[in-house]
């Protein structure tokens, strides 16, 4: 198939651009490369070395004999959005390409801005890219959990049917979204939604859970190849930020009392998600979500979890509970539904200790890399600034 890969110089995009391009797939990354800039911004960058586009890509050429095309430019300026899906027509569009830190979001005003213009106006330009000139195009999207927020109910795949005065509908699943990042996710897929319901496109909404985990197959195979590797108080994430702090003698910070639940996925996993999407596309008019984690776990359970195997490897970890710098629930229910992708035959792989031992060497390893004053968290939800 024909893959434009938005955002592929990034950490989800980076994987699934390489793994589609090993499946034989004609792949196109279009990326403006700004996840580089915010690193300059913010005083942080990758646990792991990582190296330029070019590249990136020349090593693979060379490894594998296989061509991955670029675009370079902002997907929220609209001429740049329309000529690289003009100019490549994609069967299917993966979007990556959007400000995906909840932290960096609720900064100030700017930041929530920025990151809502950029996810919702980048979105909106594909929408009317793809409409206009691949109207066929599957538009794979990347949306996120935190969409649902923690409901005392089951969450479902996207929709509930809901029996109301005596009718009944089956209507997209209520959104609780916790920062303005998630917010966008939220005004993304009622959107994205609009689109296929008023021009016939067909897409696919992947709410992903945490990704966790850095190098996959093709990732792994040289140096120059490697991903991207998120720790501080920002980008990082919580498993693989977990890690980095027990790695580097540093406290494992737990917002709160650390039953926040939540979906988690390997990064191995993630690329192949979306590849069962791409093989398997919705009808046209059809908005179609997928819950796109494998297992859940409470932020304690992970610390605890990162705690054990630095221990086995001799490290003295410590786990604190800090303050809790976001509005959240600390203790909730939380269940909610994955089945759709495992029926297309994801077989995941599984959160074990091998893979929080492998994760916690790579951050020993790249240690000096470390800037630990970007480990606590700087941003606090509860006061706003305008900024
Ligand atoms: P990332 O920041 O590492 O990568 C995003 C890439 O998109 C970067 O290379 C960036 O330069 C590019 N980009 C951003 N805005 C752009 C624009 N306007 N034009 C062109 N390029 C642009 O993020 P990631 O972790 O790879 O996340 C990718 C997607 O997956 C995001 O949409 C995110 O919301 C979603 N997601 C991520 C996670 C996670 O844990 N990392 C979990 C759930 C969902
Ligand atoms: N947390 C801690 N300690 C830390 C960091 C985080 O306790 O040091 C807690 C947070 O308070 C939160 C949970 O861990 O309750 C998850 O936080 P996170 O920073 O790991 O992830 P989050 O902000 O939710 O965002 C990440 C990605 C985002 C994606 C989302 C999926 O950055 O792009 O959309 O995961 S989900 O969480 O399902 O919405």
């Amino acid at each position: 198939m024909r893959i434009l890969v938005a955002g592929g110089d990034g950490f989800c995009g980076w994987p699934t651009a390489l793994y589609l391009s090993a499946q034989g797939h004609e792949v196109l990354v279009a990326d403006d490369f700004s996840r580089r800039r915010w690193d300059a911004e913010l005083g942080t960058e990758s646990l792991t070395r990582i190296s330029d586009l070019d590249a990136r890509i020349s090593r693979w050429r060379e490894l594998t004999g296989r061509e991955i095309q670029t675009a370079v430019g902002d997907l929220a300026e609209g001429r740049f959005a329309y000529e690289v899906v003009d100019g490549f027509k994609p069967e299917a569009l993966v979007h990556f390409a959007e400000q995906r830190s909840a932290p960096y979001s609720m900064i100030d005003r700017s930041h929530a801005v920025f990151t809502q213009v950029n996810n919702v106006v980048g979105t909106l330009n594909l929408l009317f890219a793809i409409g206009e000139i691949s109207p066929d195009c599957h538009l794979i999207k990347l949306g996120t959990m935190g969409e649902y927020g923690t409901p005392n109910i089951d969450i479902e795949e996207g929709y509930i049917t809901i029996e109301h005065k005596g009718r009944t509908d089956t209507l997209p699943y209520p959104k609780q979204p916790g920062s303005f990042y998630h917010l966008s996710k939220v005004h993304d897929s009622h959107n994205i939604m609009f689109a296929c319901r008023t021009w016939g496109l067909k897409a696919t909404d992947l709410n992903q859970g945490v990704v966790y985990n850095v190098e996959t197959t093709e990732t792994a195979l040289d140096p120059i190849l490697a991903n991207r590797y998120d720790y501080d108080g920002i980008f990082g994430t919580a498993l693989n930020r977990f890690c980095a702090q027990a790695a580097n003698g540093d406290a494992i910070t737990v917002y709160g009392q650390g039953g926040q639940t939540r979906g988690f996925i390997d990064i191995r996993d993630t690329v192949r998600c979306i590849e069962l999407a791409a093989h398997n596309p919705p009808e046209s008019g059809e908005f179609r979500v997928f819950n796109q984690f494998t297992e859940q776990w409470s932020i304690l359970g992970l610390a605890r979890l990162v705690e054990k195997a630095a221990r086995s490897l001799e490290m003295e970890p410590e786990l604190v509970h800090l303050d809790n710098p976001r509005v959240e629930k600390e203790t909730h229910y939380y269940n909610a539904a994955n089945t759709r992708l495992m029926d297309l035959g994801l077989k995941p792989h599984l959160l074990d200790e091998e893979t929080v031992e492998r994760l916690l060497l790579t951050a020993m390893e790249n240690r000096d890399r470390i800037h630990t004053e970007t480990f606590l968290p700087q941003v606090n939800w509860r006061r706003p600034h305008y900024g």
